[in-house]
């Protein structure tokens, strides 16, 4: 298992790491499946997580953009694979979210399949974001994704984000919780991040040097 973590495979940009600067973002376009993604070798970061955990947020800040990757209060509205070309030199690729239980078994499990191919089959993929809400306990969802990324040795940074919405001194048992459920070793603590304050964005551009450097 490869699992990416502060304080262990990653330098913090305060710390001596090196941060991407993001120079240049745009939208390349939504995909159906993985087969009919464009025919390239950029290195590819993918993001995973359930339905509204705020995977288009994340993008967002990262690249300093308030638009480029549409974040919506409703749940369940990427059903697409959508790319995300940073600096010329990698995409980032926003995956369906999953365990959104207001849709269809049959619709959950047909983005089941397409997130599940592309991760599969997805050559130049280098490492996955997977991301989790720190006010949550994590599902049973998170906990399967997780241990296939893992099964498939495919690198993975955590992510615990909003983290605005809980106070200082309750995110150490919030961690607790995620690390007991997700089964992680100490040192693998995921990494605090809240879209609206930025926390945490440096620490992010500097582990998705780290992946495809
Ligand atoms: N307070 C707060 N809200 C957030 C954060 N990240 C996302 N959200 C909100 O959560 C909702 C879902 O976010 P979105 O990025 O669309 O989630 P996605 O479905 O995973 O892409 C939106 O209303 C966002 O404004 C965060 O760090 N802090
Ligand atoms: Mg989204």
């Amino acid at each position: 298992m490869i699992l990416l973590s502060p304080g262990l495979a990653l330098p913090t940009g305060s710390k001596g790491g090196v941060e991407v600067l993001i120079k240049s973002s745009e939208f390349k376009g939504a995909f159906v499946d993985w087969n009919r993604l464009p025919e390239e070798d950029l290195p590819e970061i993918a993001l995973v997580g359930r339905s509204n955990v705020g995977k288009s947020s994340l993008i967002n800040k990262i690249v300093n953009r308030r638009n480029l990757a549409k974040s919506s209060s409703t749940p369940g509205k990427t059903r697409t694979i959508n790319l995300y070309l940073l600096n010329n030199a990698f995409n980032l690729v926003d995956l369906p979210g999953y365990g959104y239980a207001k849709v269809a078994k049959a619709e959950q499990q047909k983005w089941g399949r397409i997130i599940e191919n592309y991760l599969q089959n997805r050559k130049q993929l280098r490492g996955v974001i997977h991301l989790l809400d720190i006010r949550h306990e994590p599902g049973n969802h998170d906990l399967a994704m997780k241990e296939w990324l893992s099964h498939y040795e495919i690198p993975i940074l955590l992510i615990a984000t909003k983290a605005d919405k809980v106070a200082r001194g309750a995110r150490q048992k919030q961690l607790q919780l995620i690390s007991r459920k997700l089964n992680l070793d100490p040192e693998h603590r995921p990494l605090v991040f809240s879209a609206a304050t930025g926390e945490g964005a440096e620490e992010i551009r500097d582990a998705i040097g780290e992946i495809i450097n």
